[in-house]
C-alpha cells in the first residue's frame, strides 16, 4: 500500500513517500501517477525517496506475503538473515530508506518489520530511531479478533472524537471450566508478550552478521530471561491455587493443556491454529517449510546436552573439547541449547529448544494436509500465550538446572559481606500496613489505527485489562561496622512461603521460584544507614508508557527527543506485573530476600550514560557489558552448602528476609488516566 509509510510517521501527520516509478509494484505501475496523487493528496509531508540501484531482494522475497513468518523455522531465520543483512549493509541511511520502502511493497511485512527493527536497533546511525510499538504495527497478535470488526464499524461510522473504546472483554480464550485459563490475565498479557518479543529482537540467534549475535553473556541471559518468566509463573499458580508447572520431558506423551488462541492474522487472512487437549507431537514433514523434524532429534539432542554437562564439556565442530567451566559453562550451554549460531556445534547438539517450539506449533498438522500454518508456539510475539510454553520451558530450565547443580555450592565466604550487616527491613505499599502488597485490575486503551487498514482514518481504541499493584517502598536498614565508606549491590527477590501443599518450601525448591524484584548499587556510610527504594525504580521492568509507547501520539512528549532513548530500551518486564496477583483475604504468603553484596566482586568498569539500563537484569544493556559479574541470579542459582536447607539457614548477616503477603481485590477495577 503506497500510503502506508514505513518508520516516518511522526504523531498524526500524514507522510507520503514520493518514490521511483520504478519502485512500484507491477500491480500500481500502470495506474502509478493515479495512487500517488490520490494518496498524497492528504499528505501533509512528503519524503522523496532516492532512486538507487537495488539490492537482490529475491530471497527475502521467497517467503510469500500472506504466509505467516517464525523465527523458529530454519527456513525463515535463514531469510530473515539475509534481508537484516541486507539492510545492515547500507551505506547510508537514505540508501536504506529507499531499499525499506521498496522492500516493505514486496516483502513478506512480519519479516519485514522484523528484518527492519533489527537493523534499526543494529546500525550505527539509526540508534537514534523510534521504533513503532509491535503492539500497534500488528494488533492483530496481542487482541481477540473480534475487536477489529467492531473497531472497522466505530471508525467508519463514527466520527473521531466521539469513537468509543472497544471492550477486549477480560478473558475471552477459555472458560472456568479450564483451571488453566486462570492464568489468562499473564500468559496473555500484552506488556508480558512485548517484552518476550522485543527480548529476542534484541537478542537474535541468527544473522549473517556474527556481532548481532554473538553479545556479552547472551546464552547465559537466555537461560535466566527465561528462568525467571518460569519463576513468576509458578508464583502466579500459587496465586490461583495450582500447582507448579509440570515439566514437559516425555516428548512422546500428550500434552493435556489445549489452547485455543481466538485471534486472527490480518496479513495471513487465517485463524489461528489451535490445539486441542491431549494431543501428542509427531514427527515434522512439511515440505513447504522444509522442515523435517523428528520426536526421535529432539531426543538426541537432549542426550547429547545431557552428556556434555555431566562430562563437563561439549565437544565442537573440530572435535576439541570446551570446558563448561564455572564461570562460562552456562553461557555455552544457552548457545547450545537455544540453539544460536555461536552453539559450540550445532550438528552434535542441534536445535533443542527452538524446535521444541516447532514440534509443539506443528501438532495439529505436522505434515501440513491440511494447509495450516503454526500455532501461537511458533512465534516469539504469542508464545507466552499457551501453556504448552511454560512446560516447555520448564523441561529447557531443567536442563540448565542439571549443570548449575553440578556446580560448588557458594561458600560462606562467597556470600557474606565483612562488616555490612541489615539490621531492619520492610516494605510497605502507599497507604497500606507494613508487609503486605496490594493488586487490582486496570484498564488500559490502545490506539489499534497503526495496525489496520479502514478509512476515515484516525484513532481507534481498544480497552483491555490488566493486573496492577500499588506502588511499594523498600526500607533497609544497615549498619557499616568497617569504619570506611563501602559500596553494596542490593539484590531483593521474592519467592513464595509454602508449597502447593501448604508446606514450608524447603530452601533447594524455593530458591528455583526466587523472582528478582530489584538490584542496585548503594553506598553505606560508616555506622547506621537507612535505604528507601521505590518499586518503580526495579531493575527488571519498564514503565508501563514505555511498554506501550506510541499508546497516544498526541500525548506531551511524543516524538520528542526524549522518546528517542525508548528504543533497545522496549525491552523489559512490564512493570504492571512486578508482583505476582497473590490471593484474595489473607494474601499469598511470600518470604522478601534482600542481599547486599561487595561492590568490589560485581562490578563491570563502563560508562552507562544515556545507554537505557532501566531494565538491565532481564535485558542487558545496549552494546555494553552485563553490568553485573556475577553469575545471573546469584546467590540462588546454584544448590545450598551443607545445612542450608531452608532459607533462613541460609543468611549470612549481610542478608535478611521478611515475611510478606500479596492480597488480591478481584472487585477493584481502576481505569487508567
Ligand atoms: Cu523465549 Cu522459548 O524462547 O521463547
Amino acid at each position: 500500500k503506497p500510503t502506508e509509510p514505513v518508520f516516518m510517521e511522526k504523531g498524526k501527520t500524514p507522510t507520503v513517500f514520493d518514490v521511483p516509478d520504478k519502485f512500484l509494484t507491477d500491480r500500481y505501475r500502470p495506474i502509478g501517477n493515479e495512487v500517488q496523487s490520490r494518496f498524497g493528496e492528504r499528505a501533509e509531508q512528503r519524503v522523496p525517496v532516492r532512486d538507487i540501484t537495488l539490492p537482490d531482494l529475491r530471497i527475502p522475497m521467497s517467503l510469500a506475503r500472506d504466509e505467516q513468518f517464525s523465527l523458529f523455522i530454519p527456513r525463515h531465520r535463514r531469510i530473515a538473515g539475509r534481508l537484516i543483512d541486507i539492510f545492515v549493509g547500507l551505506r547510508s541511511i537514505e540508501d536504506l530508506q529507499s531499499v525499506a520502502v521498496y522492500a516493505r511493497d514486496r516483502v513478506n511485512p512480519f519479516l519485514f518489520n522484523y528484518a527492519l527493527s533489527v537493523a534499526l536497533l543494529h546500525r550505527p546511525d539509526t540508534k537514534g530511531l523510534d521504533l513503532p510499538s509491535f503492539a500497534q504495527s500488528f494488533p492483530e497478535k496481542y487482541v481477540d479478533s473480534k475487536v477489529f470488526r467492531q473497531a472497522r464499524e466505530e471508525a467508519s461510522v463514527v466520527p473521531e472524537g466521539s469513537r468509543m473504546p472497544i471492550v477486549v472483554p477480560r478473558d475471552y480464550t477459555a472458560s472456568d471450566l479450564d483451571p488453566e485459563h486462570r492464568l489468562w490475565y499473564f500468559r496473555e498479557d500484552m506488556g508480558i508478550n512485548l517484552h518476550h518479543w522485543h527480548w529476542h529482537l534484541v537478542y537474535p540467534f541468527e544473522a549473517g552478521d556474527r556481532t548481532i549475535v554473538d553479545k556479552d553473556r547472551r546464552g547465559e541471559l537466555f537461560y535466566y530471561m527465561h528462568e525467571q518468566i518460569m519463576a513468576r509463573y509458578n508464583m502466579e499458580r500459587f496465586s490461583n491455587n495450582l500447582p507448579r508447572v509440570a515439566r514437559f520431558n516425555n516428548f512422546r506423551e500428550p500434552i493435556s493443556e489445549g489452547y485455543f488462541p481466538k485471534m486472527d492474522s490480518l496479513v495471513a487472512s487465517r485463524s489461528w491454529p489451535p490445539r486441542f487437549n491431549n494431543i501428542k507431537l509427531s514427527d515434522l514433514n512439511r515440505e513447504s517449510d522444509q522442515i523435517n523434524v523428528d520426536i526421535n532429534d529432539l531426543e538426541r539432542w537432549r542426550n547429547q546436552i545431557m552428556e556434555a554437562i555431566h562430562k563437563g564439556f561439549a565437544v565442537d565442530e573440530s572435535g576439541n573439547q570446551q570446558r563448561l567451566t564455572e564461570q562460562d559453562g552456562i553461557n555455552i550451554l544457552g548457545n547450545m541449547l537455544e540453539s544460536s549460531i555461536i552453539s559450540p556445534n550445532r550438528n552434535l547438539y542441534g536445535d533443542l529448544h527452538n524446535m521444541g517450539h516447532v514440534l509443539i506449533s506443528y501438532a495439529h498438522d505436522p505434515d501440513h494436509r491440511h494447509l495450516e500454518s503454526f500455532g501461537v508456539m511458533g512465534d516469539s510475539a504469542t508464545a507466552m500465550r499457551d501453556p504448552a510454553f511454560y512446560r516447555w520451558h520448564s523441561n529447557i530450565d531443567d536442563i540448565f538446572q542439571e549443570h548449575k547443580r553440578k556446580l560448588p555450592p557458594y561458600t560462606l565466604p562467597q556470600l557474606q559481606y565483612d562488616g555490612i550487616t541489615i539490621e531492619g527491613l520492610q516494605v510497605a505499599s502507599d497507604g497500606g500496613q507494613p508487609n503486605v502488597l496490594s493488586t487490582f485490575w486496570q484498564q488500559t486503551d490502545l490506539d489499534l489505527s497503526r495496525g489496520m487498514d479502514f478509512v476515515p482514518r484516525g484513532n481507534v481504541f481498544a480497552r483491555f485489562t490488566h493486573l496492577q499493584h500499588t506502588p511499594f517502598t523498600y526500607t533497609l536498614n544497615v549498619k557499616n561496622a568497617s569504619g570506611a565508606q563501602r559500596f553494596g549491590t542490593v539484590r531483593i527477590f521474592l519467592g513464595p512461603k509454602t508449597d502447593e501443599r501448604g508446606q514450608q518450601m524447603l530452601f533447594n525448591e524455593q530458591r528455583l521460584m526466587m523472582v528478582e524484584l530489584d538490584k542496585f548499587v548503594a553506598s553505606f556510610n560508616p555506622g547506621q544507614n537507612t535505604i528507601r527504594r521505590r518499586s518503580e525504580e526495579s531493575n527488571v521492568t519498564i514503565p508501563f508508557e514505555r511498554t506501550f509507547r506510541n499508546l497516544d501520539a498526541n500525548r506531551p512528549n511524543a516524538n520528542t527527543s526524549e522518546e528517542l532513548e525508548f528504543n533497545f530500551c522496549g525491552c523489559g518486564w512490564p512493570a504492571h506485573m512486578l508482583i505476582p496477583k497473590g490471593l484474595p483475604g489473607d494474601g499469598l504468603r511470600c518470604q522478601l530476600f534482600v542481599m547486599i553484596s561487595n561492590y568490589e566482586d560485581d562490578r563491570v568498569d563502563q560508562d552507562l550514560v544515556g545507554s537505557c539500563s532501566d531494565a538491565s537484569s532481564y535485558c542487558g544493556v545496549r552494546d555494553r557489558k552485563y553490568p553485573d559479574r556475577r553469575a545471573m541470579g546469584f546467590p540462588f542459582d546454584r544448590l545450598p552448602r551443607q545445612g542450608a536447607d531452608r532459607l533462613t539457614n541460609f543468611l549470612t548477616p549481610n542478608m535478611s528476609i521478611v515475611d510478606v503477603s500479596i492480597r488480591h481485590d478481584a472487585n477493584r477495577v481502576v481505569q487508567r488516566q
